[in-house]
């Protein structure tokens, strides 16, 4: 090294570059070290500008998954709170299914939610054709589903899309069975959350086991029973809604452990995709509330 740097790389040897102001060159390795120090300069814009352009595609996914998923939950909320409308008092408007579906819309007390109701648009008192309104989960396009299951409305023209990527969706009721014209709530004086765990239309188990006011892990499963022989729907005066959605492409360097609960339903993924859950609770103007 000492040779070389005094006899190859010395004072002797110099490259062409020169200063404006001054007639001293700089050697190569000046300009080796110049380089080099660039280099580094260049990986960490281009490591910034990498991790900026993937961080940038990251929120755009989940982005796009949250626009989706609070879209279709607004369109649902929307109609629910309409359902059973009906200006002229004829009692022929309600919420008519509350059963669970599989994607071929098959019945399946495995499958997700779906809830058919009708409303009076028109307000002739008459249900017309467009006036039956479903949701319901399904794998749209249903020729040549992708498997990654979406949200779909149907008022009697077949199911249309309203969001995509919607992994789960639960729904559950609260009702006035004793007819004061308020929600019956529980011992603890919770507001009872109920399904229909045996796809008969009628409700029959409740969510809440613990009576503490949330529906949450450390609940049941299997629910408890809402006692005499269930509760009809025509009692169901408000809807809680739970949305799982999850991004369309999988995550670079994430792993989703979580686990949602959705209704009675456990999700726990344990993949690359991100979720958004949203439980909201829709109060059923029409239903004499
Ligand atoms: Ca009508
Ligand atoms: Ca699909
Ligand atoms: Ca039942
Ligand atoms: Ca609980």
């Amino acid at each position: 090294m000492t040779y070389l740097k005094n006899n190859f790389l010395g004072n002797n040897f110099r490259v062409g570059f020169r200063y404006a102001s001054s007639n001293e060159g700089i050697t190569l390795i000046e300009l080796m070290v110049a380089m080099a120090v660039a280099g580094i300069v260049l990986m960490a814009i281009y490591s910034a500008y990498h991790t900026q352009s993937s961080m940038y595609r990251t929120q755009t996914v989940v982005l796009n998954m949250q626009q989706n998923i609070r879209g279709g939950l607004y369109f649902m909320e929307r109609e629910i709170r309409m359902a059973g409308y009906d200006q002229n008092d004829t009692g022929n408007f309600g919420i008519t299914d509350i059963r669970f579906y599989d994607i071929n819309n098959s019945l399946n007390s495995n499958g997700n939610s779906a809830i058919t109701f009708t409303s009076d648009l028109n307000d002739n008192g008459v249900i017309d054709s467009n006036e039956t309104i479903s949701f319901s989960i399904y794998d749209n396009p249903v020729g040549a589903p992708d498997g990654i299951l979406d949200m779909a409305r149907n008022n009697g023209a077949g199911r249309q899309i309203i969001a995509e990527s919607i992994e789960a969706l639960f729904l559950a009721y609260a009702y006035d069975n004793d007819g004061d014209g308020r929600l019956d709530t529980s011992a603890n004086g919770n507001i009872i959350w109920a399904f229909d765990s045996d796809n008969n239309n009628i409700l029959d188990r409740i969510l809440d086991t613990n009576d503490d006011g949330e529906i949450d892990i450390n609940d049941n499963t299997a629910g408890t029973s809402i006692g005499g022989s269930g509760v009809a729907v025509s009692s169901i005066k408000a809807v809680k809604v739970w949305l799982l959605a999850r991004t369309k492409t999988a995550m670079l360097k994430y792993t989703d452990k979580n686990t949602y609960v959705v209704g009675n339903r456990r999700i726990t993924p344990n993949d690359n995709f991100k979720r958004e859950l949203l439980v909201t609770t829709i109060k059923c103007r029409n239903m004499g509330m």
